[in-house]
């Protein structure tokens, strides 16, 4: 009888073990410990042992009871935690979830890249308010009160006197009323203009430039250009300088690279010109030099300014301005 008790409670407590509902631990439930249970049974007959067997099989037969039970009871409730958690929608059987890593926008890539090339040769970076007064933005730039760029189509209007900055223009004028020559900063920010077309957004993004020192020419200009341009693209990309106006420099000048696509043959995307138009530049205005106070017969100075989305459209082969700024995470993470 002993080795029948032993029996059960091994072979009980496996199927427990094996057991993963509450309805197989009902079972073993009853047919263990049930009315008509295994168990139940044995501790039935103890009274009809011998008075030498009856303390010691119904001690076995009352233990075994009582470990069965104590057994059944906890695989019972660990089947209720895990269900309660399945239930709750947590499965923490299931595999994590991988955290897919975050981007770098191009935009931001680009204007960092552009830093960064500009940071090499001693340029130091600036930045200032989006907001400007108009003097920061047109007056101290020598743009004229009639001057098209003042026009309502092209610029924000906060107030008769500030506007959303049209160019980064007025961080260098602010750093130049701060100090003194010599000068070598890049201001890189957003823009506004009041333009939305296939090929304008309101907002962009624009990198300045601006070196003042004791004589400074054309020469340092284009040095300093044609290394920024071959960092940026490629050594030795084929550059021409062109004549251009801007009312904050004379001379100024457009530049322009061998097409990146045809490499100068001529394509769609160089409208079969075999150039593409990277930034403008010239040497800075005396009259700007003025309005900061600054000799113009001390001093000479060279300023660049290019939209951050064109370099970027060139440098990746992008085709649609749009695309920066759908948020299509499909596009973003190629980045
Ligand atoms: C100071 C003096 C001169 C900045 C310059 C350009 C030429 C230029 C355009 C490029 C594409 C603007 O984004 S764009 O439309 N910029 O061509 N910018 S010279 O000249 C300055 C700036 C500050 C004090």
């Amino acid at each position: 009888m002993i080795k029948e008790i032993s029996e059960i409670r091994d072979e009980a407590l496996q199927k427990i073990a094996q057991a993963d509902d509450a309805q197989t631990l009902k079972e073993i439930k009853s047919n263990y410990l049930g009315r008509k249970g295994r168990l139940t049974q044995i501790l039935k007959g103890v009274g009809s042992l011998s008075p030498e067997d009856k303390p010691i099989v119904g001690k076995l037969a009352n233990e075994v009871k009582i470990a069965i039970d104590n057994v059944l009871k906890n695989a019972e409730k660990n089947i209720l935690e895990k269900k309660d958690i399945i239930t709750h929608g947590i499965d923490i059987t299931l595999p994590g979830r991988r955290l897919s890593a975050g981007h770098v926008h191009p935009i931001t890539r680009i204007s960092r890249e552009i830093s960064r090339i500009f940071s090499r040769l001693g340029f130091q970076v600036e930045e200032g308010p989006e907001v400007e007064l108009d003097f920061y933005n047109f007056e101290a730039l020598n743009i004229p009160k009639e001057h098209p760029a003042r026009d309502m189509q092209d610029t924000f209007y906060i107030s008769d006197n500030i506007v959303l900055r049209t160019h980064t223009s007025p961080i260098q004028i602010r750093t130049m009323e701060k100090q003194k020559p010599p000068l070598k900063i890049i201001a890189p920010g957003k823009t506004y203009r009041c333009d939305s077309d296939v090929t304008h957004t309101p907002m962009f993004h624009q990198v300045e430039g601006l070196m003042v020192d004791k004589d400074i020419t054309f020469g340092d200009l284009k040095g300093i250009l044609t290394l920024f341009i071959h960092q940026m693209f490629y050594p030795e990309v084929k550059l021409r300088f062109r004549p251009s106006f801007f009312p904050f420099t004379e001379p100024s000048a457009e530049v322009d690279m061998a097409c990146v696509m045809c490499k100068g043959k001529g394509c769609r995307v160089c409208s079969n010109t075999g150039w593409l138009e990277i930034l403008g530049c010239g040497l800075v205005d005396p009259e700007v030099f003025k309005a900061v106070d600054y000799d113009p017969e001390e001093y000479t100075g060279f300023a660049f300014g290019m939209g951050i989305e064109r370099i970027a459209m060139l440098k990746y082969g992008i085709d649609d301005l749009r695309l920066f700024y759908d948020n299509d995470i499909r596009f973003l993470s190629q980045f």
